[in-house]
């Protein structure tokens, strides 16, 4: 081996003894800088022949090329390495189970109330909210329930241990219209005494209790009322309005809608609505989904208001009872057992 193939050794060991970039840049100025040792051969060959400088020349050049190919392969396998290492580092097994974090979710119903919230605020109405633990009154007296009417009685009525300032009991509201009583009264305290007085249009949604529990009724369950009274309202408006609701909930207009003479203490006359779907699953069947009727003369007083000058209608629908006929849930009580595997399907 003669001295220019040891010089190409040694440059090899020394870029392998390298380990950084940093260093193998110095090492690759000991074989190839200006200080280092095939500058000092070149410079050697300044006392040689001219033919002696070819050979020469040309040795010492292939020997620089052949360390300059040392460098580039050490350069490259350090490359590797950093490569190599920093893939390791940040290495992600997409294998690993992670933790299940669920996030929560509206109810069923209550993505059904915020529908009709959604549906009746874009038709004009408010939306009231008042207390769940009621006086006898506001559920009962106000609403023109005889003092014996069987709904007061404990068969049907939730009572609290704890007595109103007439020294009834409270009870668990058995519907939402003490709610609108409490809003049209306000209404009418408001506007008492001017010369006009905006119609009243509201809806009051939310929890109701009732002594009642099978496959069609919970003892809680979901109302919203509506109410609208002015000096020129009708049924006429109610048909309308009632319809063009159905239809937005249920996202049809292939739906018919019917009145069918009730009864109920609060209204005169009084009307269920039903309506039936021209397409899908339920079509064909007429389905009852609202109470309704012009506000009893003696109810509109209660509320604050002269029934020779104002009229108007209520009705009366179970949140539940909608969801299911939206949803396609055939029993009442799926919504309350809280089971998660019912309850994600509405997410
Ligand atoms: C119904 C059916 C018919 C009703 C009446 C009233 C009020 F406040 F005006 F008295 N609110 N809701 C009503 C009328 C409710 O539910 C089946």
């Amino acid at each position: 081996m003669d001295e220019l193939d040891t010089l190409v050794e040694s440059s090899r060991n020394a870029f392998a003894q390298a380990q950084t970039p940093a260093e193998l840049e110095n090492a690759k100025a000991q074989f190839l800088g200006k200080s280092g040792q095939i500058t000092a051969l070149m410079k050697g060959m300044a006392a040689l022949t001219v033919e002696e400088k070819k050979t020469r020349g040309a040795a010492i050049n292939a020997a620089k090329q052949a360390i300059e190919a040392c460098l580039a392969e050490r350069r490259q396998a350090l490359a590797d390495a950093a490569l190599a290492r920093q893939l390791q580092a940040e290495a992600l097994d997409v294998t690993l189970p992670y933790h299940l974090r669920s996030t929560g979710g509206l109810h069923p119903v209550m993505r059904a109330q915020e529908r009709i919230e959604a549906i009746f605020s874009s038709m004009g109405f408010d939306v009231a909210d008042g207390p769940e633990i009621e006086t006898d009154w506001y559920s009962f007296t106000a609403l023109n329930n005889p003092p014996n009417h069987p709904a007061r009685s404990m068969q049907d009525t939730f009572y609290v241990d704890l007595k109103d300032a007439d020294g009834l009991p409270l009870n668990l509201r058995p519907h939402t219209s003490p709610m609108q009583v409490r809003y049209a009264r306000a209404h009418a305290r408001k506007y008492a005494g001017q010369a006009h007085m905006p119609d009243i249009r509201v809806i009051a949604p939310g929890r109701t209790y009732r002594v009642d529990s099978d496959a069609t009724h919970s003892p809680m369950f979901h109302q919203f009322e509506g109410l609208w009274i002015g000096e020129n309202v009708s049924f006429k408006d109610l048909k309308v309005m009632y319809l063009d609701f159905a239809q937005a909930f249920f996202e049809s207009r292939a739906l018919q809608l019917r009145f069918r003479p009730s009864y109920f203490p609060f209204t005169e006359p009084s009307a269920e609505i039903d309506i039936m779907f021209e397409h899908g699953p339920l079509a064909g069947r007429w389905l009852e989904v609202s109470g309704s009727g012009q506000v009893h003369p003696q109810v509109v007083r209660n509320m604050g208001l002269d029934p020779e000058r104002y009229i108007g209608f209520a009705f009366g629908s179970g949140i539940d009872r909608l969801a299911m006929l939206r949803y396609g849930v055939n029993d009442l009580r799926l919504f309350f057992e809280g089971d998660l595997r019912f309850l994600s399907q509405f997410q």
